[in-house]
């Protein structure tokens, strides 16, 4: 009987230390969508008018979206903006809006080689700049 509870303990202990080891692969990623006012006067986007806008997606946070092939990439992004904004990675099919002032965590294995553009689905391109997922093999 106590035997079998120490091997049971045993075993659990085993499978949180194998949980944090595939936690630990995970890259992590934050982006903040923002908006900066700028040359468009006026735009008028979900019924709202947004005013003196040149770009709403910026990736700060880091600059540069780097990951080896297999890898798990998690990417944390708050909307900063004023309004809804897309968040789409063509070739991973993905497809995401966030509200204003909402974060949302996306996830995604990052199976395919190369450098994917991240662009806003909802509005014009010419009006965001993108950022890129690249993938090294
Ligand atoms: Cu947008």
């Amino acid at each position: 009987m106590k035997i079998t509870k120490l091997l049971s303990l045993g075993l659990v202990a085993g499978l949180l230390l194998a949980t944090s080891a595939v936690q630990a692969d995970v890259k992590n990623f934050k982006v903040v969508i923002n908006a900066y006012d700028t040359t468009i006067p006026e735009l008028n986007i979900e019924g709202v008018t947004v005013k003196d806008i040149r770009a709403f997606n910026v990736l700060n946070e880091p600059e540069t979206i780097a990951v080896h092939k297999g890898a798990k990439v998690k990417i944390v992004v708050e909307n900063k903006s004023p309004i809804s904004e897309g968040f789409a990675i063509d070739e991973y099919g993905i497809q995401e809006v966030i509200k204003a002032g909402e974060t949302k965590t996306i996830s995604l294995v990052a199976d395919k080689a190369g450098a994917f553009t991240i662009w806003c689905q909802l509005h014009p391109k010419n009006i965001h700049l993108p950022g890129t997922l690249n993938v090294i093999e």
